[in-house]
């Protein structure tokens, strides 16, 4: 939760240094909802969530560098920096992505465990979604095909509260989350998303269920989020005295309270953590400082899938192999492309048969 905390608050510093480009949703606030539900995992399970998705990525394994290089768009991150804040992959340790559309990454879960069953794996696959996408289409969509076949998948409602800068109660007509997938056949559990051992212990319930019952379940993780929707949020739909309310219940300060108290750890050892994790995030930012930025000649690299991985049509188009209008602009001449031509002063209006063969 530490290392979560200190590498956030180092990438918001960074943005502001605009180190890191496009979005950043942080998640500073919401750390004993992520490590306690992802490590209710095993290693073969998956693992999906939102574009807040920095500490999923962490906490499932990823090296920080290279998270951190990701955030920065450069070569050595985690996608190669190509996916930036929002998009974090990491196979390696089933960590699925995060994704940019909300309530997108349902029917994706739906489908990782679709496939876990066909192949009669063990394996679970937990998805996180906001209490936003709750509301979305594939939420509903989702959750009748999961109980209509069985799937292993525990859906996890990060209530953070807000839905951007929209309070639950005014975007949902339904506010006790955990009951929302009852209608379709997915029973709830809720969790206290600010106590790491809480979520734990409900997430491996919820896991259990789906792994051995082969039934879905919904667990809503009530919980908060610190800081704004994303880098640019003023803030106006709450006061700072409600932040303020939440801020006492801080995850970080309520667990390693609770350890210092029970002699699990010094004061002194508390403090010892935390300046390695700084010291970690600290090389993290060198790390990925140094590594260079992906080359434009690489632009169009790791698009379409072309090997042999993926089979048929759809992977190369046999019937028309060779390159689609568009898509070989490196090769065309520059003066050619109707940009260029438009930057050099020409009429934008198209000569008839030209309009004809874009109808085409
Ligand atoms: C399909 C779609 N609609 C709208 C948006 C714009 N949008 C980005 S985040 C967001 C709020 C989602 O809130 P919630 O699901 O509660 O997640 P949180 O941001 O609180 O983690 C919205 C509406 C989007 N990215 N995708």
């Amino acid at each position: 939760m530490l290392l979560i905390r200190r590498f956030e608050e180092r990438a918001g510093e960074m943005y502001a240094k605009a180190k890191i480009g496009g979005f950043l949703h942080l998640a500073i606030g919401e750390e004993a909802t992520i490590v306690g539900s992802t490590r209710a995992l095993r290693d073969q399970d998956y693992l999906i969530s939102t574009y807040r998705s920095h500490g999923h990525t962490l906490a499932r394994g990823s090296e920080p560098e290279r998270v951190m290089a990701e955030l920065f768009g450069r070569v050595d991150g985690l996608c190669n920096g190509r996916g930036g804040s929002m998009h974090m992959f990491d196979l390696q340790n089933r960590f699925m992505g995060g994704y940019g559309i909300v309530g997108g990454n349902l029917p994706l879960a739906a489908g990782f465990a679709l496939a876990s069953d066909y192949l009669e794996r063990d394996e679970v696959t937990l998805c996180q979604f906001g209490d936003g996408a709750s509301n979305q289409g594939t939420f509903g969509e989702t959750m009748n095909l999961a109980a209509l076949w069985r799937l292993p998948v525990v859906f996890m409602v990060t209530n953070n509260q807000f839905g951007m800068g929209t309070a639950l109660e005014r975007h949902s007509a339904v506010t006790d989350l955990m009951r929302k997938g009852e209608g379709f056949g997915v029973p709830g559990m809720r969790c206290d998303g600010m106590d790491v051992a809480d979520t734990y212990n409900v997430t491996c319930d919820a896991l259990r269920i789906a792994r051995e019952e082969r039934q879905p379940v919904l667990v809503e993780a009530v919980t908060y989020r610190f800081r704004g929707h994303s880098m640019a949020d003023p803030e106006e739909y709450r006061t700072k005295e409600q932040v303020d309310e939440w801020r006492k219940r801080d995850p970080l300060t309520v667990f390693g309270d609770q350890l210092v108290a029970a002699g699990v750890l010094g004061e002194d050892e508390r403090e010892a953590i935390d300046r390695e994790t700084i010291e970690r995030v600290d090389r993290a930012v060198a790390f990925a400082d140094a590594s260079p930025h992906p080359s434009p000649n690489d632009l169009y690299d790791d698009i379409y899938v072309l090997g042999e991985q993926v089979r048929g049509w759809y992977s190369v188009d046999e019937r028309t192999p060779t390159p689609h209008r568009g898509e070989d602009e490196s090769a065309m001449d520059r003066a050619e492309l109707p940009h260029a031509a438009e930057h050099a002063g020409a009429t934008t209006a198209k000569p008839a048969d030209a309009a004809q063969a874009d109808e085409d």
